[in-house]
């Protein structure tokens, strides 16, 4: 199913010599693909290896912000639009450019994203910027995550490429064996200093079809019994790179970064808003550590079919080519919704590209 079309040899920008898998077929896209967006088609740099990350101090933006947020949800833009998607998760924003947000505005971002889950921006300019630009945009909110195996934009490695199309379904993974698409997850949760802020834009999207979905996890957190809340508070979980690792050898992709575990609080406490969140997916949490087996998986299972079923704590969105999505993975879980054929005409392709940013080491929730 992976569709690794050509290696070849490219000096990178230290000047050395690697070896870059080109994960696209340039006939495919010579028709429908301005070259603009040509050059954010998956590569894998097959040859540098990655030490694993470092811990660092994280300051969060979001504690800057004045939390009226008179600088971005300015009353006399005559042209913004604010709409909350769902009463529990969601905003959407029409009538600002991220690219031209003064830091103050970023930082009120950051707690917008914070306390709303995920923050939809409509008719961006974001895509055009440039590679230098839309990383130093990420920058602001932290350090940036090079994914230990993704495919990447070919000399920025910090942007990792979505796409699916005729000539590349590997995202779409082994869906064929499963009865849905979707997976809920918080990125790359296994990391010791998982994400905070994800941006996500798409550059070519199916007339319809591939949406993403948000579930919040404060919301999934309130929903629980008290009695289950306080059995919950204190406990550590798992959160495995290991089996994403494994998969990408197996398909013959090079592990650049070696895998890694944590053992995150499953109620974890927002530094900013301190709400707590459950911090448990079912894309990276494998067990709960100190309960039997048995257990575990019950109640694993319980949590795992709450955050994924429960609609009235979610939040869906439809893109478009000039859409882009921030959203807090301390507070969220998000899906990508596969529902579209690569094999239909208006349907062939989905590209886009994300930039993650680095957070706190989760703190232990607080006992009152
Ligand atoms: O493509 C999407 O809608 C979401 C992809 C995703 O979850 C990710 O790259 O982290
Ligand atoms: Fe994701």
């Amino acid at each position: 199913m992976a569709t690794i079309t050509q290696t070849q040899d490219v000096a990178n920008a230290d000047g050395q010599t690697i070896k870059l898998a080109v994960a696209y077929d340039d006939n495919v896209h010579s028709q429908v693909c301005t070259s603009k967006y040509a050059a954010y088609l998956p590569v894998y740099d097959t040859t540098t290896k990655y030490p694993p990350t470092e811990l660092f101090d994280f300051d969060d933006r979001g504690g800057y912000a004045d939390p009226a947020k008179p600088n971005l949800l300015q009353m006399e833009n005559g042209s913004l639009k604010v709409t909350r998607l769902t009463p529990r998760v969601g905003t959407e924003i029409s009538g600002l450019q991220l690219s031209q947000l003064s830091d103050a505005q970023k930082d009120e971002l950051a707690l917008l994203i914070a306390e709303r889950g995920v923050v939809v921006f409509r008719d961006q300019d974001f895509k055009g910027i440039g590679p230098e630009k839309q990383k130093e945009f990420g920058q602001y909110f932290g350090r940036l995550h090079v994914h230990p195996v993704g495919a990447h934009v070919k000399d920025h490695i910090e942007l990792h490429s979505i796409y699916v199309g005729k000539d590349n379904l590997y995202r779409l993974g082994r869906s064929n064996s499963k009865l849905t698409t979707t997976g809920y997850h918080s990125d790359v949760s296994y990391e010791h200093q998982p994400p905070g802020i994800t941006l996500l834009t798409l550059v070519q999207v199916p007339e319809t079809g591939g949406d993403t979905g948000w579930t919040s996890q404060t919301a999934a957190y309130d929903r629980l019994s008290e009695p289950l809340k306080v059995f919950l508070e204190g406990l550590r979980a798992e959160h495995s790179g290991f089996p994403q690792a494994e998969r990408a050898a197996k398909d013959g992709h090079h592990v650049r970064r070696d895998p890694v575990k944590s053992y995150h609080p499953i109620v974890r406490v927002h530094p900013v808003t301190k709400q707590k969140a459950l911090f448990v997916n079912p894309g990276f949490t494998k067990r709960i550590v100190g309960l039997k087996d048995e257990e575990s998986d019950a109640i694993l299972k319980l949590l795992f079919k709450h955050i994924s079923q429960s609609q009235d704590i979610q939040a869906r969105v439809k893109w478009d080519d000039r859409t882009v999505a921030l959203w807090d993975n301390r507070v969220t879980a998000h899906t990508a919704i596969s529902d579209y054929d690569v094999a239909d005409d208006g349907e062939d392709f989905r590209q886009g590209f994300r930039i993650t940013t680095l957070a706190e080491v989760p703190f232990e929730s607080e006992w009152e």
